[in-house]
């Protein structure tokens, strides 16, 4: 669509022109800010209350890694200075050990680092960011509860029971991985929608300061891999960490007592059971049930010229990549960009948004779920060390060639299918690397032993007898 300069159709032009965002989490707040800027009548529907308004906010996790492709996002709405000042930077992962042993891993090289965002944070400031711009008005207290994807007619639940209409140019589905906006798309033909979940769920524990200070190293994410069991720990700005326990369901469902609780981390988590405390880790384990993780791919990510998903509400991904808000921060840079190829006409714009944008989507999806599968099967702490060690030394010895998939992932906006296409082409260059190394070392040894052949005495066939015979006495 890039070139053509035509009057959009109807002849409205941007501010005429209302653009619903439904769900005002991180994603739709973000996306509030890209649509106002270009001048739109920006309205967004959110289902709770105004979380700016004290209270907790309880369910999804406490803070979250945000890595380059999120704060490329913010920069281009002015947010990320805000936000990056409020991160904590982790340089490494450290990887706790059974035995209680500490292993930095640097993310890469210096200056190179992820940071630690608190998410009620994030999400305030970016609300707030919204709401700058005199064309963006915010509707908090609004649950989605129906809309037509032929007028763009959209139904609100109020919490006094009434309902409330209003009709929009473009729909802009942010409202997550249960989207109420995609149950319209599921009843249309040629839509491709899977879900998964895995059978693991999730768990957040707090790691109090000890004596006002980080219980443990700040800057760093501190893992604990076991196999089936796994614990992340993230620092928050008020000195505390969040852990994350990732655990199958099974599992959790054995363990039903404090008692049961302090044997489990005995065994797998010695370390964190003094730095947690050992009442708190009682009493905090019970308080919320553990949490489902899903995965969900769809395409395509648009209806007509007037909806399109963005965020969780197009792609849920387990977390094991740590990019699910990253992705989503990500799909408002892509649809920016082809607005401005597509001089906003909502008639291209969004049909190529789904072209560009499902392939990565969907990768990244895979790259999360794979992550999960290899963590699950064989990664305890040593394995982890190793992996990363081998990665990051190829990387080291040809930097530009050897460039490992998560700092693909990471620290670039190298598009997720083609990260993944580049890492099985690396994958296959280090496996002919390995095979030219074994041939020579097979022909080089065959060569000297052909050279200098080894003096091996030759047994004379009477002596091998005698000898049989010796040993039958
Ligand atoms: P959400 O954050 O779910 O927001 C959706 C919003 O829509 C909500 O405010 C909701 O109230 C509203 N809504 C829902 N239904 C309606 C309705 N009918 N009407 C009106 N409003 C509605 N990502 C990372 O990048 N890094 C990480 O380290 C990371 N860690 C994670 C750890 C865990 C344990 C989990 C579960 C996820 C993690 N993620 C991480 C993923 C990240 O949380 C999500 O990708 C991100 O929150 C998606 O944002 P969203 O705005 O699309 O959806
Ligand atoms: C999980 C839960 C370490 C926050 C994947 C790394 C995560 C995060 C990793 C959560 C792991 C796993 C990467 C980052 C990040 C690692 C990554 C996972 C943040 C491959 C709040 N993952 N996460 N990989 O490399 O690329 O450190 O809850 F344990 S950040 Cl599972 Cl970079």
């Amino acid at each position: 669509c890039s070139g053509d300069v035509t009057m959009e159709s109807g002849g409205k032009s941007s501010k005429d022109k209302v653009v619903a965002v439904v769900g005002g989490g991180l994603v739709g707040a973000l996306n509030a800010c890209y649509f106002a800027r270009r001048g739109f009548q920006v309205e967004v529907f959110e289902s709770r209350d105004d979380i700016r308004e004290a209270k907790i906010v309880r369910g999804r996790s406490i803070n979250l890694a945000l890595s380059h492709r999120g704060r490329q996002a913010l920069s281009r709405v002015g947010m990320e200075e805000k936000i990056v000042s409020k991160g904590i930077p982790m340089h490494s992962r450290m990887i706790h050990s059974l035995n209680g042993k500490q292993s930095p891993i640097p993310y890469g090289k210096k200056g190179q680092y992820i940071l630690s965002v608190d998410r009620a944070n994030l999400n305030k400031e970016l609300l707030t960011e919204a709401e700058r711009y005199p064309n963006a008005k915010m509707n908090f207290d609004h649950k989605l509860q129906d809309w037509s994807p032929d007028t763009g007619l959209m139904t609100f639940l109020r919490p006094d029971g009434s309902a409330q209409s209003l009709q929009a140019d473009l729909i802009v589905g942010c409202d997550g991985a249960f989207s109420t906006i995609r149950k319209q798309f599921l009843r249309r033909s040629r839509f491709n929608f899977s879900q998964t979940y895995i059978p693991h769920g999730y768990l957040e524990l707090t790691m109090p300061p000890v004596a006002g200070e980080f219980a443990m190293k700040p800057n760093y994410l501190h893992i604990w891999p076991r196999n089936t069991f796994m614990m992340i720990a993230l620092p928050n700005l008020d000195k505390t960490f969040t852990c994350t326990l990732f655990m199958p369901f099974d599992e959790f469902e054995k363990i039903t007592t404090g008692d049961d609780v302090m044997e489990f981390f005995q065994e797998y988590f010695p370390d964190a059971i003094p730095l947690i405390g050992v009442e708190a880790l009682k009493t905090d384990y019970f308080r919320l049930p553990a949490q489902a993780m899903v995965s969900i791919k769809c395409s395509p990510y648009h209806i007509n010229d007037k909806c399109v998903l963005m965020g969780d509400s197009a792609h849920a991904v387990v977390p094991f990549y740590g990019q699910g808000m990253n992705a989503g921060f990500e799909d408002c840079i892509v649809f920016d960009e082809i607005m401005d190829q597509c001089n906003e006409d909502f008639s291209a714009v969004l049909p190529e948004y789904t072209r560009v944008r499902v392939p990565d989507d969907h990768t990244i999806a895979d790259l999360a779920m794979y992550n999960y599968v290899e963590m699950r099967a064989h990664v305890n702490s040593k394995w982890f060390l190793f992996r990363k060690k081998v990665d990051d030394i190829l990387h080291f010895l040809l930097p530009k060639k050897i460039v490992p998939l998560y700092t693909m992932v990471t620290f670039t906006r190298i598009r997720y299918h083609e990260a993944l296409q580049r890492w099985h082409w690396q994958n296959k260059v280090i496996n002919q690397g390995l095979l030219v190394c074994a041939t020579g070392a097979v022909l080089g040894g065959s060569y000297l032993i052909a050279k200098h052949p080894p003096k091996i005495q030759s047994i004379p066939i009477e002596k091998v007898w005698d000898r049989l015979l010796s040993l039958k006495v």
